[in-house]
């Protein structure tokens, strides 16, 4: 029997890339150079697009693959798929949930603890000579016992707040209504006064258009001078321009930050701030999670062309 041909959109590692080659026809879209040619050649061949979360799916993409039937998205967020392009032509859609829910929130928390005690500045200390040269590394804020703001409670926020329980912290959550499971939280509705009341305030929603810059220049100002701002979500549901201005006026204390818009490119003035922590976007990034999401994009597919049920599908 023929292999379904699949549009790759971005690199695997090889223990994934190994499995797909065997089981599809892939046709690697992030090798070429002229990827509108591209697609117009292999187009009406594809059935399949397995991509990656921050690299998702255009409507461009989707109308050049006529016989397109399932988009495989290697992450949980599915921001970057044009969702109304594959409902106008059924088009299913499936993620990565719940495998990389953990790394995501230690990722988080880990970031919180190394921008807070200064740990990326104290290894510079050691490092350089100025330990022995100049003594003492300034003092640095308190995580233990302080306030934290979760928004978005959903599988990553959860869990992010469970983390911070075992740092006696005083936790509270936004979100569209007040969750069941928050025992023990106290629930803030509106993100202004949700970061008022925080010194470190998370963002693990997901992105939609519905969630664009929420964490708004009012929210930013809200969290204050000695407040810290955590994004492990999408770029988008943060208003980037003014959390940099915040950042460089002093108005926000710090942030700690895994993802970008326009990623891997940055706003060139994040590299000249030193009260941000930058990460590249590798919250899910460890062996174990990587292996998971993998094996989830290859079995969504097979269950798709074997006509079964798909084991996370979103759409
Ligand atoms: C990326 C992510 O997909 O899960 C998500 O939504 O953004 C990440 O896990 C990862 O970098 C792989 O591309």
């Amino acid at each position: 029997m023929k292999k379904p041909d699949i549009l790759q959109i971005g690199p695997y590692p090889a223990w994934d890339q190994e499995p797909l080659d065997e089981a599809f026809a892939v046709h690697r879209y992030f090798e070429v150079e002229n990827k509108t040619a591209f697609l117009k050649q292999v187009g009406s061949s594809i059935r399949g697009i397995a991509t990656r979360g921050e690299l998702g799916a255009s409507r461009e993409m989707i109308t050049a693959c006529p016989n397109l039937e399932i988009v495989s998205v290697y992450g949980v967020g599915y921001d970057a798929v044009d969702l109304d392009a594959c409902r106008e032509r059924s088009i299913r859609v499936t993620n990565t949930p719940d495998v990389l829910t953990g790394d995501v929130a230690d990722l988080g928390v880990a970031m919180m603890l190394c921008q807070s005690r200064g740990m990326v500045g104290a290894e510079r200390w050691v490092r350089d000579g100025s330990w022995a040269e100049k003594g003492l590394y300034p003092l640095k804020r308190r995580v233990w016992g302080r306030r934290a703001g979760v928004l978005g409670l959903g599988r990553i926020g959860f869990e992010v707040a469970k983390r911070l329980r075992g740092f006696d912290m005083d936790i509270a959550y936004s979100d569209v209504v007040e969750k069941p499971y928050a025992e023990g939280m106290t629930f803030i509705a509106d993100p202004v006064a949700l970061a008022e009341r925080s010194d470190f305030l998370f963002v693990t929603l997901a992105a939609s258009a519905v969630t664009r810059h929420v964490v708004s220049k009012e929210v930013i100002a809200a969290l204050g001078p000695e407040g810290m701002l955590i994004n492990i979500s999408r770029a988008s549901n943060i208003d980037e321009d003014a959390l940099v201005d915040a950042l460089e006026s002093g108005a926000l204390g710090s942030a700690a930050l895994d993802v970008f818009e326009g990623e891997p490119k940055l706003d060139p003035r994040f590299l000249t701030l030193e009260n941000v922590l930058l990460q590249p976007h590798h919250a899910s990034g460890t062996v174990e999670t990587r292996k998971a999401m993998g094996r989830l994009v290859r079995d969504n597919l097979t269950a798709h062309f074997a006509g079964s049920a798909l084991p996370t599908s979103v759409l």
